[in-house]
């Protein structure tokens, strides 16, 4: 059989219909499509020629940007190399040396990393960790787990029943059992243009008492929290929050766990967030950044406390029945081994520490601007908040996404928040193009 194959230029507007795009307006990206071919460094190139800056890191994974020669060339490499090694009772010494390097960056004390291909596998991974290791310890009625209100964890079954993001859950029916949520910390009527850390609300974190009085304790496996909760708009925990909350969880042998999976690597100007805030929870969900995106790859740290509550009964016997087919994936392997060579030769584990004051400054003169009626900033992140339009929420970022993209600049919409997170690699004269190209469209976006 003859298959004629098509051109690169008849493949390009391609028929758009058979891909059903994830978390997208599907019919109008359909009728308008957005699509990249190319990216190097800063920028992405569209199917129509354009050059455009990347302000959100891709899908905030992109932190030491894009095609980066060693990357590339690593994965190019073992591609020839060993294409494919399970890790089930086999292994392949990329995934040793890949763990043993990334828990050299993590903070003290986590010594130990299962691997999985997504930030949501990490997420359930850790939540089916968490119940695992009370029942090791005996605590098998301790089950119960506990996310909080616009939380992001992933899209599989556990990850969306402890999120806190009303549209992802409410077309799932009841998801899984046994889950509780904490109250969010987003006040803008006391926190409204915080630059960093708000002021208030580490009184927030006592809503887990309230959980623990209701539920008891001796049901609750763990609590989930996103150091930054970024996804749903980027709220930046309350000084002393995080502190309150870890103070409780270990009150009450509740495990807490930190979901680094935007926040790791180096958003902050930290390694990890738990270092970045000086909190120490007991499992660190990451991905995204750890194979700055070339690859799939997630990644759960835990204590070896944790670890080691799995390592008893006869030395034959599986300690965790858990795993993915693609744990430890050769290719995502030498992904993160090039990542994390990239990011420390160039000081991007902390170079957003550095840039954050000017960052800071940047964003923050988009205050006055119309409509905006919140900015929030952290590390190399921040959010800029629209009042909603009467009867159509989202729209309003959602257009300002749309002009931005015109203009030349990706940035996120979600809900009436546009984020901001580029490459950890931003100089200071594009951050400077990135925040003029946004007041442009926030004054010419007139509705
Ligand atoms: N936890 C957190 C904290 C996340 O931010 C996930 C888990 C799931 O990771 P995977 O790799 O399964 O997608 C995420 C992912 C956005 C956006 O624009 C954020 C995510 C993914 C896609 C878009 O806010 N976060
Ligand atoms: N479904 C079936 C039928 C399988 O055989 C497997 C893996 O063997 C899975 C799902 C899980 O796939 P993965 O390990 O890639 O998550």
């Amino acid at each position: 059989m003859t298959k004629k194959m098509p051109a690169a230029a008849e493949v390009r507007p391609n028929d758009l219909e058979a891909f059903w795009m994830p978390f997208t307006a599907n019919r109008e990206f359909k009728r308008a499509p957005r699509l990249f071919v190319a990216a190097e460094g800063m920028h992405y190139v569209t199917a129509d020629g354009r050059r455009v800056l990347d302000g959100t890191s891709g899908l905030w994974c992109v932190n030491a940007g894009h095609c980066r020669p060693r990357i590339v060339e690593a994965i190019r490499r073992q591609a020839g190399e060993l294409d494919f090694a399970g890790t089930f009772q086999m292994g392949h010494t990329k995934a040793f040396e890949c763990a043993s390097r990334l828990v050299n960056i993590a903070p003290s004390g986590f010594d130990r990393v299962f691997f999985t291909n997504s930030g949501s596998e990490a997420v359930d991974s850790a939540l089916k960790i968490a119940i695992g290791y009370h029942r090791a310890k005996g605590n098998a009625a301790k089950t119960r787990l506990i996310g909080r209100e616009r939380g992001y964890h992933g899209s599989n079954v556990g990850g969306t029943s402890v999120g806190g993001i009303g549209p992802n859950r409410k077309m799932f029916g009841p998801l899984l059992a046994g889950t509780d949520h904490l109250r969010h910390t987003h006040d803008p009527d006391r926190n409204a243009f915080s630059r960093g850390q708000p002021l208030h609300g580490a009184e927030l974190a006592d809503d887990l008492e309230r959980l623990v009085a209701l539920h008891d304790a001796s049901t609750i496996a763990a609590a989930i929290v996103e150091p930054v909760a970024c996804s749903a708009g980027v709220y930046v925990p309350p000084q002393g929050y995080l502190q309150r909350l870890a103070a409780i969880c270990a009150r009450h042998d509740i495990l807490l766990i930190f979901d680094e999976v935007i926040t790791a690597f180096g958003r902050l100007g930290a390694p990890f967030a738990a270092e970045y805030f000086g909190v120490e929870p007991d499992i660190i969900t990451t991905a995204k950044g750890i194979t700055n995106g070339a690859v799939p790859m997630g990644a759960v740290f835990v204590r070896d406390e944790i670890y080691d509550a799995f390592m008893q009964g006869p030395e034959t016997a599986i300690e965790l029945f858990h795993g993915y087919t693609y744990s430890g994936h050769p290719l995502a392997c030498a992904a993160a081994l090039a990542t994390l060579e990239t990011l420390q030769e160039e000081g991007l584990l902390t170079r957003a520490a550095e840039l954050a004051p000017y960052w800071e400054e940047r964003v923050h003169s988009l205050a006055g601007l119309p409509h905006v009626v919140d900015i929030r900033n952290i590390g190399l992140i921040a959010a800029i908040e629209f009042a909603p339009i009467e009867g159509a929420p989202g729209r309003r970022a959602h257009a300002r996404f749309l002009e931005a993209f015109q203009r030349g600049l990706l940035v996120r919409a979600t809900g009436d928040v546009i984020a901001l997170a580029p490459p950890l690699i931003i100089s200071k004269e594009e951050i400077d193009v990135l925040v003029g190209v946004m007041a442009d469209v926030l004054r010419s976006v007139s509705d």
